[in-house]
């Protein structure tokens, strides 16, 4: 039993979907708390004017009945409220009518950074706005629904996964600028048991399993899982955590994972986030239409996201965690899990310190 997200949508189309497979039936929902999650995700400081368009808040069209799960597929849907400026440009079937409203013009001004010139080529696009309305961070939003969800299911299990941002750089004085900056961000979990993960195989390791979700987030060019690079300039002696009565470590610098696997410490995943690729004073680029130099193309964007990739983060890692609760624990129903859960703490004789 495996928990799986997909997601699809464009940054201007009518919405943004994620589809969450392999939940346990039984598991409540409240709605109220996926979407306050949605509306932490746009609050953050140095978020494009796009934000006072949107107001994100979750639909569901299948996999739910009266706020509890079915153990079907979960359909989650995030609309985009500016697909009504967008609704010729980016219209899914041919548009009828006069051109009209925005991405009637193709871009053909790719930004350094974004995905924009290897998405075009590896497609053959003559229009870059084919490739950037999917790279967009735009659908992160459904990835922090998803998450929500995620949450909802650890939190029957004890566990709470909060973040926070460590480094940011300063916002007011690049915006000046016409500028961006990135940031660092930081995603801990309570209440995870040992043995989350497995050391077995790289594609079970717990670790690289958050690896790649959060580096699959857009902007992220790093991440590192406790102390992280900073162990490579540590002595072995310095760098380990000692081994406790009671099983408990006296530090946490692996971050809550060895080997691959949760040992019952806090897990803490650190994400680098890059400057948003997007200038309002653009870079250097080509015109891919007459392969002259040119200015990137500039749209509205975020001076900064990194308060937003916080939440994302923190969405990212419920899910993984999530996923490998559900592995570790199977059960068609959520009072299956509960059991399941509760046996194996008894097993090894682990009392979660306060979630
Ligand atoms: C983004 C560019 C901007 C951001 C967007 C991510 O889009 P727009 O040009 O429509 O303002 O606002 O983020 C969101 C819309 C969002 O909800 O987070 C990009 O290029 O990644």
């Amino acid at each position: 039993m495996t928990l799986e997200l997909r997601t699809a949508g464009e940054s201007h189309g009518p919405a943004l979907v994620a589809i969450v497979s392999g939940l346990p039936s039984g598991l409540v929902i409240d709605r109220a708390a996926v979407d306050a999650d949605l509306a932490r995700r746009q609050e953050g400081y140095g978020r494009s004017p796009r934000q006072r368009i949107e107001r994100d808040q979750v639909e569901v069209l299948a996999g739910l009945r009266h706020g509890r799960t079915l153990g079907t597929p979960l359909a989650l849907v995030v609309g985009n409220r500016d697909h009504a400026n967008w609704e010729w440009g980016m219209s899914p079937w041919p548009p009828e009518g006069e051109p009209h409203g925005k991405g009637t013009k193709p871009v053909t001004l790719p930004r350094p950074g974004h995905a924009d010139l290897a998405g075009t080529q590896k497609h053959g696009f003559d229009d870059v706005r084919n490739t950037l309305e999917r790279a967009s961070a735009r659908q992160t939003a459904v990835i922090v629904a998803a998450g929500a969800v995620a949450k909802a299911f650890l939190r029957g299990l004890g566990m709470a996964v909060e973040s926070r941002v460590v480094e940011l750089g300063d916002i007011d004085a690049a915006r000046a600028e016409r500028d961006t900056v990135g940031g660092v961000v930081e995603g801990r979990a309570r209440g995870v048991p040992p043995g989350l993960g497995s050391y077995a195989s790289r594609d079970e390791r717990l670790d690289a399993r958050l690896a790649a979700a959060v580096m699959g987030i857009q902007a992220v060019k790093g991440v590192e899982i406790g102390e992280g690079f900073a162990l490579a300039r540590l002595r072995g002696s310095e760098a380990h955590d000692e081994i406790q009565p009671g099983l408990r470590r006296a530090s946490n610098r692996a971050g809550g994972i060895e080997g691959g696997v949760s040992n019952g410490e806090e897990i803490v995943v650190r994400a680098a986030m890059k400057p948003l690729p997007t200038l309002m004073r653009p870079l250097h680029s080509v015109d891919l239409a007459t392969g002259e130099p040119a200015d990137a193309h500039v749209e509205r964007s975020d001076v900064a996201a990194v308060e937003a990739l916080a939440v994302v983060v923190e969405a990212a890692v419920a899910f993984e965690l999530a996923r490998a609760a559900r592995e570790k624990l199977g059960g068609d129903a959520m009072v299956d899990v509960l059991a399941a859960h509760r046996a194996y703490l008894e097993r090894i004789e682990w009392t979660a310190t306060s979630p």
